[in-house]
């Protein structure tokens, strides 16, 4: 696995994994960029060629048109925020940047990686007799991160007065992780409303088909 060297974007991507939120905003931006699918399922992200690239082994990462990788799905939107300021899609100045960032790294730090507890328990516990009682637990904080969210959603249907940011697609990801989300969303009705003004968008339209497969 190598980066091609045609000035573009390359985004290494996988089916319904953290790529989605990124690919939404290089589709909102209008950037060009390429997909570089990693077959997680056959170890490709612990591939030697792979973790030269993204030493956390983890999907996703960006190379960037010059050639640099950088992975983090919140450093990944913010880089291309500062690239592509006139998209609006990363706040800039002091009105809506605080709560952008605050929401944004809430996002990746919190709700993201209880996902990770929810569908992978074996990597925080051995005894597979734990794992029920870890995945109840992670449930449980779930519900409680959407329903944060849900009360700091401050515009509507967008997450931030001003219109549609890269929080908005994030949040949208986050939503298509969890299990039986109607339920959920019926829970958190700006995050409903939310969800319903994303997914009407052109950008998701694009991209949904590749992530259900
Ligand atoms: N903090 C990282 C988390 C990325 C992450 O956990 N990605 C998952 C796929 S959704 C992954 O690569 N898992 C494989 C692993 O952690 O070994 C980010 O925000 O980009």
């Amino acid at each position: 696995m190598a980066v091609e060297s045609d000035k573009t974007y390359t985004l290494f991507w996988e089916a319904m994994s953290g790529a989605m939120a990124v690919e939404l905003v290089l589709e909102e931006m209008g950037v060009p960029y390429r997909r570089q699918p990693v077959d997680m399922a056959a170890g490709e992200h612990r591939s030697a060629a792979y973790l030269r690239l993204n030493p956390t082994g983890q999907v996703p990462a960006l190379a960037l048109p010059e050639g640099k990788v950088i992975g983090e799905s919140a450093a990944i939107i913010l880089t291309l925020g500062d690239r592509h300021p006139d998209s609006g899609l990363v706040p800039r100045g002091d009105l809506e940047r605080p709560a952008f960032l605050r929401w944004l790294i809430y996002m990746a730090a919190s709700p993201y990686m209880t996902f990770v507890q929810l569908n992978h328990p074996e990597r925080f516990l051995d005894d597979p007799s734990t794992h029920d009682a870890l995945i109840e637990g992670a449930r449980q904080r779930l519900e409680g991160q959407f329903s944060a969210l849900d009360a700091a959603i401050a515009g509507d249907p967008f997450f931030l007065p001003s219109g549609p940011t890269a929080l908005d697609f994030y949040a949208y990801m986050l939503i298509s992780f969890f299990p039986d989300h109607e339920g959920m969303l019926a829970r958190n009705p700006r995050l409903r409303r939310l969800h319903e003004a994303v997914g009407a968008r052109q950008s998701v339209r694009e991209i949904l088909p590749r992530h259900l497969g």
